[in-house]
């Protein structure tokens, strides 16, 4: 692993302005579908959402699928406790991420783009239907049928959840669907459908501007590229920073820390805690699973120093999932429920501190049995905050 280190290096592609979105988009077009998805295959762009999913498998196989009706859906339901860079981009870029919708569309058979917007990003929905019909009108021009809409979310975190996302545009409580069958075979309205987070989007845009070599040279072995990071908590810079897969949580911290940093959750509230003994070690990429040591992302970094209460950071990161919960599954529903119930009993004394280990215990049954991502990341925290600071859990 340790030849997948390198050291804290920016990049600026992302919130780059580039001028010649059209001439991208008449350019790319031109190519046939099996080149654009051979060039996203070779840049090995993972889904920057947080699960990682390769970008250009996802167009392949939607592209194979035989239906005359396909959708491609930006997903902008942007609501991972401490993540802020999606609204960042459909602000200064939006036209990064329409070009790639265009494309996608184009290479899948789709004719219909629907931009799931985060309900509390209201503020940002006029200039990004102005930005829409500019877009369309160049659309038009070149004869490329491609029409987008944007839809309001109303506020609930699961809606992120590409399934219950689906639910919820169909009109329907926002509630996942077993998967699979995936999206790529059966997603909105039932038909083929490339979702894709707004980030991702905007990388494509990258590829196809400058070519995949460029995206690939960046970046480290399994975790290419650029990410875009939404740094915030006890940091003098907080802010969003595009950064090069593959720096260690030590550099990260050197560069954004306050100088007492006693530990950072990557990935948001459904990621992990790390704390200051595992920085050195911990490389940031997509091989999490595999290797123990890196560990997958959505960008967010919330920053803690040695002034809080881990324990509190763990109540709160619960008291969300419980209110979040999309209470169709019991082993999230009463599990999140059980979790706060148990760390607030252990914390009073009215548990012994063995307690912790059967609440370790739910959290692995959770993970197993859970129904989609939600409660199945509680663990992530749940067990990093755990085991790393059980000291200050008891009483
Ligand atoms: C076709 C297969 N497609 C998987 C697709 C799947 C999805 C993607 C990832 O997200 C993450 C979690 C948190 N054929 C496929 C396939 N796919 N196998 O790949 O799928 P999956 O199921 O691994 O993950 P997921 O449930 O979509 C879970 C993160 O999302 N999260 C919060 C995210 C919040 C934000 C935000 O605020 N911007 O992103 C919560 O869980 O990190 O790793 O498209 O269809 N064989
Ligand atoms: Fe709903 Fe939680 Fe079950 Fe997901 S895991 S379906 S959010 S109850």
């Amino acid at each position: 692993m340790a030849e997948s280190y390198h050291l804290l290096k920016r990049a600026d592609f992302i919130f780059r302005n580039e001028n010649d979105w059209e001439e991208i988009l008449t350019k790319t077009i031109k190519r046939t579908p099996q080149d654009i998805i051979n060039e996203l295959i070779s840049s090995e762009l993972k889904g920057r959402g947080g699960a990682g999913f390769p970008t250009g498998l996802k167009w392949k196989i939607t592209a194979e699928a035989k239906s005359a009706e396909k959708y491609v859906i930006c997903n902008a339901d942007e609501g991972e406790p401490g993540t802020f860079k999606d609204r960042e981009i459909l602000s200064r870029v939006p036209y990064k991420v329409l070009t790639a919708m265009a494309v996608c569309g184009h290479i899948i058979g789709a004719k219909k783009g629907i931009i799931y917007l985060r309900g509390e990003y209201h503020s940002l929905k006029e200039s990004l239907e102005k930005t829409i019909s500019e877009f369309e009108y160049y659309c038009k021009k070149i004869k490329l049928e491609f029409s987008v809409d944007v839809f309001m979310g109303s506020g609930a975190y699961i809606c992120g959840e590409e399934t219950a996302l689906f639910e919820s545009l169909e009109g329907h409580r926002g509630e996942p669907r077993n998967k699979p069958p995936y999206p790529t075979i059966k997603g909105y309205m039932d038909k083929p459908t490339v979702i894709n987070n707004v980030e991702t989007l905007a990388h494509t845009f990258t590829i196809f501007k400058y070519g995949a070599k460029k995206f690939y040279d960046l970046g480290v072995q399994f975790s290419r590229g650029t990410k875009l990071f939404s740094v915030s908590g006890d940091t003098p810079k907080p802010g969003i920073y595009e950064l090069e897969l593959g720096m260690s949580l030590q550099d990260f911290v050197n560069e954004f820390g306050d100088g007492d940093t006693k530990a950072v959750q990557v990935g948001g509230a459904s990621g992990f805690l790390v704390p200051r003994k595992k920085f050195q070690e911990t490389a940031i990429g997509y091989q999490g699973k595999l290797t123990g040591i890196s560990l997958p992302t959505g960008g967010s970094m919330m920053i803690y120093n040695s002034s809080r209460s881990m324990f509190n950071v763990l109540d709160n990161y619960l008291e969300f999932f419980r209110e979040e919960s999309c209470g169709q599954c019991t082993p999230c529903r009463v599990g999140c429920q059980q979790l706060l119930i148990g760390i607030k009993a252990v914390k009073r004394g009215e548990r012994p501190a063995q307690y912790l280990d059967k609440l370790l215990k739910l959290t692995e049954t959770m993970q197993l049995t859970a129904k989609c991502g939600l409660g199945q990341s509680v663990a992530n925290s749940f067990a990093s905050i755990v085991e790393n600071f059980r000291e200050e859990m008891i009483y």
